[in-house]
């Protein structure tokens, strides 16, 4: 038998062992017998000496300048785009989804090195007028100091690498503690950054639990910032660790987007939508079109070509080109979707599509799912309101646009939405009074680039954005400086009469 690899933490710039010297496995979830890796099972102390290292390399990682940061960024945009093929296809085997999928996941990793590299001869401050004479305003960026990233196993490297790249780029030190599910695609990451050559200390990989790790991160004081994508749930307690101490906390968290399909819409367009939304990456993006709002008068057409092809996508083993839909990432996570298709059923809602795990041949030893669809959703339905985070899709009919526009605002989430129809008016209006960080308008919920703001308003978000030139703002910390060249003392508010 193939001896099971094992991996291990990087700090200081070495790849080293867990100081207890445990481990916890991952698997394949296409094939629950294969072992992909052995990590470690870290401790308080690995935490530890990874913010030490942190430490001791922020001031001189500060100091290196921006431009030089940057360009270390750009060659890690090169060198990952060398390893696409592979680090794709490790992907998959450790979370599941389609190749197709995993080497996007891989190019935001790409695209975002290669935007935010472009930044190192930017990052824009101000120069503004002073109101006295002689004196000059400008305002800079500066770095924060140690980050901490907990980072969710749905996009294991492109969520990481928007975390970590404009954070570097900005000056500032790391430690990745990523998803115990997916902590391979992290190890290549930071391997090629390894291979790159950032100074030892800079960029620090922890695994190990959310409870050993993540949470004591989220409460240690030498770590400055966290950014966190993950249950609304633990994001709450994140944030609470975060507050005592006023450190910067970055909460990127659950959706529960609607898709709006108007009487006008271009139907085969809608449904394509509907099913990459729904289904892409088996359900498992915090942008997942779970909901499709349709207006009444389409809504019967649009079940009957929704289900038809919900029907018949080709659910498998993401390593296979013909596969159109993975499995669940863990076991855990198909019974969270198995409850909850008990739980519609409960509800009332007619189950128009799928509904059960799949279980035949080759399909038996992973954590497969029919695509499912409910029909005659009502919006107050807990399939409806709850973020199920599988390849569940409620579809709710509507009598207007006023009303769908009532049904997609009315959870407590607000990440992504989309509506498909040909009238522009009513597509600027939706643009205006969808109630989410992210919109679309004949495209589906999923897909976002990097250099536009990521993030969801509500129980999405604090506020904050991931990638575009927002991130800047959140890995740094503005001075403003003034320079006087009267020789006298001039009082601002006072002396500029
Ligand atoms: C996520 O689901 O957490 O827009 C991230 C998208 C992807 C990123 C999703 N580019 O669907």
């Amino acid at each position: 038998m193939k001896k099971t690899p094992r991996y291990r933490n990087y700090i200081r710039g070495c790849w080293v062992d867990s100081e207890g010297g445990e481990v916890f496995e991952n698997r394949n979830p296409a094939d629950s017998r294969e072992r992909i890796g052995l990590f470690p099972q870290s401790t308080t102390k690995d935490l530890e000496e990874a913010v030490q290292a942190a430490q001791a390399a922020a001031l001189p990682w500060a100091r290196t300048p921006a431009p030089k940061r940057a360009e270390l960024v750009f060659r890690l945009g090169e060198l990952l785009l060398r390893r696409k093929k592979k680090f794709a296809a490790e992907m998959t085997r450790e979370m599941g989804k389609i190749l197709k999928e995993t080497e996007g996941d891989v190019q935001e990793a790409i695209d975002i090195s290669y935007y935010t590299a472009g930044e190192g001869r930017r990052m824009f401050g101000q120069t503004t007028p002073s109101e006295l004479p002689n004196k000059f305003a400008m305002s800079v960026r500066m770095p924060i100091g140690v980050c901490g990233f907990i980072t969710p196993w749905n996009f294991p490297m492109a969520i990481p690498s928007w975390k970590m790249i404009p954070a570097l780029v900005c000056g500032n030190t790391m430690i990745l503690k990523p998803a115990t599910d997916t902590p391979l695609s992290s190890v290549n990451l930071v391997q090629a950054c390894h291979e790159i050559g950032f100074p030892p200390g800079v960029i620090n990989l922890v695994c190990g639990s959310g409870k050993n790790i993540g949470i004591p991160m989220t409460k240690h004081p030498g770590v400055k910032l966290i950014s966190f994508t993950g249950s609304t749930e633990v994001g709450r307690e994140v944030s609470r660790n975060c507050a005592p101490d006023f450190r910067r906390v970055h909460l990127e968290m659950g959706g529960k987007n609607a898709i709006l399909v108007m009487e006008d819409a271009n139907l085969d367009l809608a449904v394509d939508g509907a099913i990459w939304g729904g289904f892409g990456t088996t359900g498992q993006r915090c942008t997942a079109a779970s909901r499709v709002v349709v207006h009444k008068k389409v809504y019967g057409e649009f079940l009957k070509r929704f289900t038809a092809r919900a029907n018949a996508l080709r659910v498998g083993n993401g390593l296979d080109p013909e596969t159109e839909m993975g499995p669940l990432v863990s076991e855990s996570q198909r019974t969270s979707v198995e409850q909850y298709v008990e739980i519609g059923r409960g509800e009332g809602a007619r189950l128009a599509a799928g509904g059960r795990r799949i279980t035949a041949g080759a399909l038996a030893a992973g954590w497969f799912h029919q695509p499912t669809i409910f029909a005659d959703v009502h919006p107050q339905m807990r399939i409806a309101q709850e973020e199920i985070f599988g390849p569940v899709v409620s579809v709710l009919p509507c009598k207007n646009f006023e009303e769908a526009i009532e049904i997609a605002n009315g959870v407590s989430y607000g990440l992504s939405s989309a509506i498909y129809t040909r009238d522009v008016d009513r597509a600027f209006r939706a643009i205006r009074d969808l109630a989410t960080g992210i919109c679309y308008v004949n495209a589906s919920t999923i897909g976002a680039e990097v250099h536009l703001p990521f993030g969801g308003i509500k129980q999405t978000g604090n506020g904050h954005r991931e990638a575009g030139q927002q991130a800047l703002d959140f890995f740094s910390e503005w001075k403003a400086v003034y320079v006087d060249f009267s020789g006298k003392l001039q009082r601002a508010q006072i002396d500029n009469n």
